[in-house]
C-alpha cells in the first residue's frame, strides 16, 4: 500500500503548499513529502548516521533505544540490541554540523511552519533521534505517543481536540516501510475492534503501511493509530525529530528538556552552521531554553 503523498506540482514557498500540507495532514494524520533531499545530503546523512549507529551497537554512544522496550527511558547498556540512537544534536555526536543543518534546514522547517500556521520566530527545538534496523526482530504495538490505552472514549475525544503545538516527522535515509498508521485514527476515540485488538495486530481494519524511499520525509499527528514493525534483516536510517511551537504548553518544554537534553542544550555550537541556519538555531534553541525555565524544570543544568 502506498503513502498518501501531497501534491507535488507546488512550490514549499507556496500558499497552496502550506494548505495542502495542512488539510493532508488534518484529514490522514499523516503526510509525505517525497524527494526532500539531494544525493549530496543523503550520502552525508548516511554516513554520518552509520558512524553514531555503529558507536551505539559497540556501547559507545549512551544515549540509545534498547531491545525490547517500547517506550523511554532506556538504558544505556546495548548489550542486548538496540532500535534507536538518541540525541542527534548533542555536542559530542560526531559529525554535529551534518546533523545541525538537517534539523534546521528549509526542508524541515518550511513544512513546519506551514503545518502550525506560524512564523519562523515561533519555532522551538525538541527532539532529534535516530531509527535504526533492530539487531533482533522487534516491533512496537499500536499506541498514540501521548495518550495511554487505558484512556476511555471520552478522554481520547477531549486529548485529540487539543491542539498539537508541536510537529514531528520521519525522513527515511534508507527505503523504509516499518511506520504502520490507521489513516483518521488522530481524530476520533478507538472503535471497539481496535480497543480490543491484540496490539500487535497485523490487519487493524483500514490501517495504511507507510511507504517511504530515501529522501521521503513524512509528517505525522503522533496521537494517530500507530505502530513499527522492524525487520533486523533490512536496513533501516530513518531521521525522527520534533519541533514545537513557543505558545505550546510548558509541559512540552519540561518533557523534551527532561530527556535529558537539558543536560547539554546550552553546549552544543551551531556556529559552523551557514548564517542563516545559525540564526535560526539559536533562536529556536533559546526559546527552548526560556520555556524550559519558565516551567521550573528540575535539572536543567546551564553551568557544568
Ligand atoms: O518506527 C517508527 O517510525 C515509529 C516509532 C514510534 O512509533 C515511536 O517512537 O513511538
Amino acid at each position: 500500500m502506498a503513502a498518501t503523498s501531497i501534491l507535488a506540482e507546488t512550490e514549499p514557498s507556496d500558499a497552496p503548499f502550506a494548505q495542502n500540507l495542512r488539510a493532508h495532514l488534518d484529514r490522514n494524520g499523516f503526510v509525505v513529502i517525497p524527494s526532500t533531499l539531494t544525493p549530496t545530503e543523503l550520502a552525508a546523512l548516511r554516513t554520518a548516521s552509520a558512524e553514531i549507529t555503529q558507536q551505539a551497537r559497540e556501547g559507545k554512544w549512551p544515549y540509545v533505544r534498547t531491545l525490547f522496550k517500547q517506550f523511554p527511558p532506556w538504558p544505556s547498556d546495548a548489550s542486548n540490541g538496540i532500535w534507536g540512537v538518541q540525541h542527534l544534536l548533542h555536542p559530542r555526536i560526531p559529525s554535529p554540523e551534518i546533523f545541525a543543518k538537517s534539523y534546521f534546514s528549509d526542508t524541515i522547517t518550511v513544512p513546519i511552519t506551514a503545518i502550525l500556521d506560524c512564523e519562523e520566530n515561533d519555532l522551538v527545538m525538541e527532539l532529534y533521534n535516530l531509527l535504526v534496523r533492530p539487531d533482533k526482530d522487534f516491533a512496537l504495538r499500536w499506541h498514540r505517543d501521548d495518550i495511554g490505552p487505558q484512556a476511555s472514549s471520552q478522554e481520547e475525544l477531549e486529548r485529540l481536540k487539543e491542539p498539537a503545538w508541536h510537529a514531528q516527522w520521519n525522513l527515511a535515509l534508507y527505503d523504509d516501510k516499518s511506520l504502520v498508521v490507521v489513516p483518521g485514527s488522530h481524530k476520533r476515540a478507538r472503535t471497539e475492534k481496535e480497543r480490543t485488538a491484540d496490539p500487535y495486530a497485523h490487519d487493524l481494519p483500514g490501517m495504511k503501511i507507510v511507504e517511504l524511499k530515501a529522501g521521503d520525509l513524512v509528517f505525522y499527528d503522533n496521537n494517530i493509530l500507530h505502530r513499527g514493525v522492524y525487520d533486523s534483516n533490512i536496513e533501516r536510517m530513518t531521521l525522527h525529530g520534533s519541533v514545537g511551537h513557543i505558545e505550546g504548553n510548558k509541559a512540552r518544554a519540561r518533557n523534551v528538556l527532561q530527556h535529558g537534553v537539558g543536560q547539554w542544550v546550552d553546549k552544543c555550537d551551531f556556529s559552523k552552521l551557514p548564517e542563516r541556519l545559525r540564526s535560526r538555531a539559536e533562536g529556536m534553541r533559546q526559546r527552548l531554553f526560556q520555556m524550559g525555565k519558565s516551567s521550573g524544570v528540575v535539572g536543567f543544568s546551564q553551568d557544568d
